[in-house]
């Protein structure tokens, strides 16, 4: 048996994590011979709900959890972790401003950051699913400075997702044979989900739906999938988020086995986008650690949309670039 692994899960008592914390129980992300500590962390209000939580992992008695520890902070949350699923996040609050809401995550993520940088261990792996998921996970790096920035990633896996699903059910063939999908960008309604690079079934994709379709429907739909979600179920993405923390995690600790998957990661300037910003990017895990694929061809409409969102993360990354430390 395999000496189990610490995973941290922020924002425990919440929605996501409602589905998350079972399916990383039952082995869904790290494999059904992975032992695993679940260290969960919330703000002190929720520390009931949480207990109720707890109780509920307790009862289904899964063979691989060896431990639950709950904490209100997360320098006693994070001790040790190898993994860490950062989904506590500040909501945007009515009457609250885009730039109020960067800056009250920025204080959470600030804490984090150092928080991981002191006491994780020094190979962790941390996921930032919280919003806005692409400026939080920067934040969370640059104050962990004895960690590499290529150990944080924010997530657009459940972009990438959503794109295979409706993708797949738009060509009548099933997602996992479906392959080059890329996300570009922020996790926001400026990403980018380019299909030039896909094919299905082993056939360029692009040949095989509408321009159009692609354009006016394909597009705005995957960037606003979140607020249709909202619409019809009358909550936010739940399920379909914790299943995609699971899949980033997944494929980045075990591999992607060959498959382009979208991950925010720190820019190395790849594709001309600035560095120094978290950018999904197509990537392919294997051993441990992710690689950009390099060689895609972008066209001059996606140059535009890619230059666009990288445009909304560079102004995300202004309005908190003070809080930053040097
Ligand atoms: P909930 O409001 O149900 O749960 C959030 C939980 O986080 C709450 O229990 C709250 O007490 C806790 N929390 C807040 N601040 C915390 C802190 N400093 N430390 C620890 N815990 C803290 O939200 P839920 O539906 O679970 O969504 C969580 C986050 O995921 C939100 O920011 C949401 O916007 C984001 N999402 C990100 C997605 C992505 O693709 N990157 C998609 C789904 C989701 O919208």
């Amino acid at each position: 048996m395999k000496q189990p692994v610490r995973i941290a899960v922020t924002g425990a008592a919440g929605n996501i994590s409602y589905s998350l914390l079972f399916k990383i129980a039952a082995g869904e992300m790290l494999g059904t011979d992975q032992p695993v500590i679940l260290q969960l962390v919330e703000i002190p209000q929720a520390m009931d709900k949480l207990r109720g939580v707890a109780m509920e992992l307790e009862d289904c008695s899964f063979p691989l959890v060896h431990g639950i520890t709950l904490h209100d902070n997360p320098f006693d949350g994070f001790k040790g972790i190898h993994y860490a699923m950062l989904v506590g996040a500040r909501p945007r609050s009515k009457g609250m401003e885009r730039a109020d809401l960067l800056e009250a995550n920025a204080a959470i993520f600030s804490e984090q950051g150092k928080a991981l940088n002191d006491v994780a261990n020094r190979d962790v792996k941390a996921l930032v699913i919280g919003n806005p998921a692409n400026t939080n996970c920067l934040i969370l790096s640059r104050n962990a400075p004895d960690l590499d920035p290529s150990q944080f990633c924010a997530m657009t896996r459940l972009d990438h997702n959503r794109s295979l699903g409706i993708l797949g059910n738009k060509l009548g063939v099933n997602p996992s044979d479906i392959d080059g999908v890329t996300v570009w960008g922020n996790h926001s309604p400026t990403m980018y989900p380019d299909l030039h690079n896909a094919t299905a079934l082993g056939e360029s994709v692009i040949d095989q739906i509408d321009e159009s379709w692609y354009k006016t429907e394909f597009t705005p739909r995957i960037q606003k999938r979140g607020a249709e979600i909202i619409e019809w179920r009358g909550l936010s993405s739940a399920a379909s988020a914790a299943q995609a923390g699971l899949d980033h995690m997944r494929d980045w600790a075990l591999g992607s086995e060959g498959k382009i998957v979208s991950m925010g990661i720190i820019s190395d300037g790849s594709y001309g986008v600035a560095k120094g910003i978290y950018y999904s990017f197509p990537c392919i895990c294997e051993f441990g650690s992710y690689q950009i694929v390099k060689d895609l061809e972008v066209n001059e409409y996606g140059q535009s949309m890619m230059k666009k969102t990288e445009q909304e993360l560079l102004e995300e990354k202004a309005a908190v670039d003070h809080l930053l430390p040097a």
